[in-house]
């Protein structure tokens, strides 16, 4: 009587496995690395929603108005060539403007951030100036 059949054994299947070990299976050691803010220390990791988003809130910067007051000797034509010059003003809308001046005693002649308010005042202050006229201009927080 023939021996009984064996059924397939894993033996084979084994000795691949052992000749031709699986290259991607970590060999080195990992050092231990430090529980993260979020992580619990079961290592499961907790909601960091709560602890790192953050709203972000973007203010507009404030804006300024350049003012020219009035004064009784500067030249009508030259506060209207300061207003075409410094401000882009045409022609038209210079001497408007510089007529509210002289009759109200000052006028906003342009909004702008800091810098370029700051900028106006000295250019008018230093062309006035240069032109010995006692023309003043001022900046305000809008
Ligand atoms: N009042 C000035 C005059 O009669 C004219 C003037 C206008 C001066 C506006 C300054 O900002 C000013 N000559």
């Amino acid at each position: 009587m023939p021996p009984p059949l064996r059924p397939h054994k894993k033996r084979y299947i084994r000795g691949i496995a052992r000749k031709n070990p699986n290259p991607y299976k970590r060999s080195v050691e990992l050092p231990e690395l430090p529980l993260q803010m979020s992580e619990k220390p079961d290592g499961t990791i907790g909601d960091p929603g709560l602890l790192t988003k953050s709203k972000t809130k973007t203010e507009r910067p404030p804006l300024y108005k350049v003012l020219i007051l009035n004064d009784d000797y500067t030249p009508m034509e030259f506060v209207v060539h300061i207003l075409e010059r410094f401000f882009g003003l045409n022609h038209s809308q210079a001497f408007e403007i510089m007529l509210t001046v002289h009759k109200k005693g000052l006028a906003v002649v342009g909004v702008f951030s800091y810098e370029i308010a700051e900028t106006k005042v000295s250019q008018v202050m230093d062309f006035a100036r240069r032109h010995q006229h006692p023309l003043q201009c001022t900046m305000e927080k809008e």
